[in-house]
């Protein structure tokens, strides 16, 4: 049937089945629900076509293990993928409803932290987009990433309570549930087949399944992101309740269930917390169980796993699935240990997404012995094995390598020796995990190490968040761009074309208009279109510097005030959520309201300067926010931010960089060519030789006079009734991530975005380098390699 046929059919049924309305009757909750159940039964039905054919193809499928997935909202882009928006918003239209206010209604998918998460919702993506048979795997938790509300410029975080409406997108699979097993003893029985062991007195969690279909951009493919809900095996407790213990009788169920009940907030300073490996377990147990069983009934067999399986582990969250495949291979399907140890390492593979230390994943041996008790024996083997193997070889080096050291798990560790394939997402850190970081792993494991660039999905991040930008595009260098991005190359020739030119910056003028609308109605803040529009939006983080950004708007106002300096008028727009417990985080936010509260009430400063922090930072707004931007400040300590991939969707819609040389934006600066970046500050290397050398910060104070002026100044103001002490004290005693070194650089390179500004038409002709060299970023691109070179995959024909 006709796709545009068969949603106006399924919306009508749905409207008249569920609610007795129709759709000049219905009100919008009701349209809303039946749009989604709409859309999701076509889906479903493609899904059941695209799997009958991978199913005959016998084809190698991937599991994507991921702790997050940042799936943002899906209608819109379902829509668009199936080619059915501009009818459907029609349709709509015709009845009195618009497609947009829809839309709005639905909440965010808030699955996850930050950048590590949203790759991984653009791999699906990009994956489906080009046939590849794929399944995502995580946690159905209750509650996403908090909602951030910001008071009297403090952070408070709020329940996310985003299955209320977002339920709707979700395909219950009670017909597929498992059950993971938690705590109890591991007992040795010899057997006529050998030694095998039991697991005993456990404690039974149900994992529920429910599938979000994931559609591709012009593709037949549909494919699913798994996420299990946690269930009691024996909820409620009848004789507890008869005895009268009532609240006692729904514990056990209140214990299962609280392990999908919430995403942890935190991206750093992480902690060996009870919860976070149960949840870790619970879904990597539940996945590979599920794994495995579909694999054995249609093969009869497992030894061919590896041919028709890939496993990646993204980061090291689900890092168990190593010893949990191992369990299951041996425990459940009588494999001995070597082969099962082949089959493992030739199926898992490991992304890491960083690499400082703080944030590499360790457990306490105790705990994980006491929760998992089998998987800690598997993970103890393999420590034993892997020293013996090599201990010799590798001499001291194995105090870096083994998995157990000082009663603590090292789960990156486990991740090196159990994967055939491990890759960093940038150049520059996959240089570092394989010549630094894990360097001791490159010299056993020649050839082990590789990089995959991240990329970015174009179907949300320019089609979507940017019509008018692709409409132009499309008239300008044909269509094909949205399946193919390095097409996007053809515009290089437009580089001298003064109406390309005029249309690119009147394309931006309008983004920055609809951004300043939607400030106005949606926060009451007022903008001026007509400033240059600098933004940086990404996790609150001491290394990615948001800290300098806000050291040198203090300067301008300064500079202002004291020397009467002219500047073109600016709108710095700032966003970022914090981990609750992250005080410096909080702290920075803190001072940035302070200061935008400090300039906007001074008459002086206010033309010229407007600070603006967008509270509740997410991927909804990042898809109005970026095509906005004229200036994307990627600013983190050379050699800290592992990729980033914000910079990328800002370079699409045609930002320029304000950058240091770290993660992707080296890459950028490939692509687009030294006259089309704005690059300061150290390099990684002289940033590692400034810490050799000993780095004290307060010498930049004593030593720079404008250093000193602005953090006297920091000081001494008080602003919005607040001090802000403790900024200035860790500016002054400890800065760790070399703000104050990097200031002056920096200050430099925001005066010469000004210069270059002033000139439109060479601004604009930056702007089109931006959009014509963004092609590599693609995450079909960056798939397509991890396909081919890691998973050896092939698409469905
Ligand atoms: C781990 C254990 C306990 C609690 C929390 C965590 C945890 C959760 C999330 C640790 C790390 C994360 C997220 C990391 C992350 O988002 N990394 C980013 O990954 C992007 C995609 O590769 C890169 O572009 C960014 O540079 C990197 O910071």
């Amino acid at each position: 049937m006709d796709r545009t046929l068969q949603l106006k059919e399924g919306l009508n049924e749905y409207l008249q089945c569920s609610f007795a309305v129709d759709l000049d009757t219905a009100n919008r909750r009701q349209i809303y629900e039946a749009l989604l159940e709409t859309v999701k039964k076509i889906l479903a039905k493609d899904r059941y076509v695209f799997q009958k054919k991978v199913q005959e193809e016998e084809k190698k499928m991937v599991y994507y293990m991921s702790m997050e997935f940042l799936m943002g909202r899906s209608l819109k882009n379902n829509l668009f993928n199936l080619g059915l928006e501009k009818d459907t918003r029609n349709y709509l239209e015709n009845h009195n409803v618009n497609l947009d206010d829809i839309y709005e209604m639905e909440p965010d998918a808030g699955l996850g932290n930050g950048g590590l998460g949203r790759l991984a919702a653009c791999y699906l993506d990009a994956l489906t987009t080009q046939n590849y048979p794929v399944t995502g795997f995580s946690i159905l938790y209750e509650f996403g990433i908090f909602k951030q509300k910001i008071q009297d410029g403090w952070q408070m975080e709020l329940p996310d309570e985003w299955l209320d409406m977002g339920e709707y997108t979700l395909l219950p699979r009670a017909d597929e549930e498992v059950e993971v097993r938690f705590y109890g003893n591991t007992k040795e029985q010899w057997t006529d087949k050998g030694l095998k062991i039991l697991h005993t007195n456990y404690y039974t969690v149900v994992a529920k399944p429910y599938d979000l279909l994931i559609s591709g951009y012009q593709s037949k493919a549909v494919n699913t992101l798994r996420l299990w809900s946690a269930k009691a095996k024996t909820g409620f407790d009848m004789p507890l309740f008869s005895r009268g213990e009532y609240s006692k009788s729904s514990e056990g169920e209140a214990i299962a269930e609280s392990i999908s009940k919430v995403l942890y907030p935190a991206d750093d300073n992480i902690e060996g917390k009870k919860l976070r490996i149960k949840q870790q377990y619970f879904f990597v147990s539940a996945s590979l169980q599920q794994i495995l069983k579909m694999h054995f009934e249609k093969y009869h067999t497992l030894d061919n796993l590896a041919k028709k399986a890939a496993i990646h582990i993204n980061d090291t969250h689900p890092s168990l699935c190593i010893p949990e495949l191992m369990r299951i291979l041996m425990d459940e399907y009588e494999y001995q240990w070597d082969q099962a140890w082949d089959i493992t390492v030739n199926t898992c593979a490991y992304t890491n997404h960083t690499i400082m230390s703080e944030a590499l994943e360790k457990w306490s041996a105790d705990l994980i012995h006491h929760i998992l008790p089998r998987i800690y024996t598997i993970i103890q083997e393999i420590n034993n094995r892997f020293i013996y193997e090599r201990g010799q070889s590798a001499g001291s080096d194995m105090n870096k390598m083994s998995v157990i050291h000082n009663d603590t798990i090292r789960m990156a560790n486990l991740c090196m020796i159990g994967s055939h394939s491990v890759n960093g997402v940038s150049k520059l850190h996959s240089d570092i995990i394989k010549q630094e970081t894990f360097a001791a792993f490159d010299k056993i494991y020649p050839g082990k190490f590789t990089n995959v660039t991240n990329g970015i999905a174009p179907r949300r991040w320019l089609a979507e968040a940017n019509p008018e930008l692709t409409n132009y595009l499309t008239a300008v260098i044909g269509d094909g761009f949205l399946k193919d991005l390095s097409q996007l190359s053809k515009l290089n020739g437009y580089r001298d074309n003064e109406e390309v030119l005029k249309k690119l910056l009147e394309m931006k003028r309008q983004k920055k208009i609809q951004l300043a609308e939607f400030l106005q109605k949606q926060n009451n803040l007022v903008i001026n279109p007509d400033s240059i529009f600098d933004v940086q939006v990404k996790r609150l983080h001491e290394y990615k510097r948001q800290l300098l950004n806000a050291l040198h708007i203090t300067y301008l106002y300064r500079k202002i005030k004291e020397e009467g300096m002219q500047i073109t008028p600016r709108t710095f727009i700032f966003g970022a959520k914090a981990s609750a417990g992250y005080y410096m985080a909080k702290q920075i936010i803190s001072y940035i309201c302070s200061l935008s509260e400090l300039i906007e009430k001074d008459s002086q400063t206010a033309p010229f300067i407007k600070v603006v922090f967008i509270e509740d930072y997410k991927v909804t707004l990042a898809e109005k926010i970026i095509p906005a931007a004229e200036i994307s400040e990627q600013i983190s300590q050379a050699g800290k931010e592992a990729s980033g991939t914000g910079n990328m969707k800002f370079m699409l819609n045609g930002a320029v960089t304000l950058g240091t040389m770290d993660g992707a934006n080296v890459e950028i600066y490939e692509q687009v060519g030294a006259d089309n970046i704005f690059i300061f500050g150290m390099s990684k290397e002289q940033v590692n030789q400034l810490a050799a050398e000993g780095y004290e910060s307060i010498k930049y104070y004593r030593e720079k006079e404008e250093i000193k002026k602005t953090i006297d100044f920091i000081r001494t103001t008080r602003m919005g009734g607040k001090e802000f002490i403790d900024i200035v004290n860790y500016l002054l005693h400890s800065d760790p991530y070399m703000n104050l070194a990097d200031f002056e650089s920096y200050v430099q390179k925001q005066h010469e975005v000004q210069e270059v500004y002033k000139n439109s038409r060479h601004f604009a002709q930056m702007m089109l380098s931006n959009i014509a060299n963004a092609g590599i970023f693609s995450a079909d691109r960056s798939t397509r390699e991890y396909a081919d070179r890691i998973w050896k995959i092939k698409p469905v024909e």
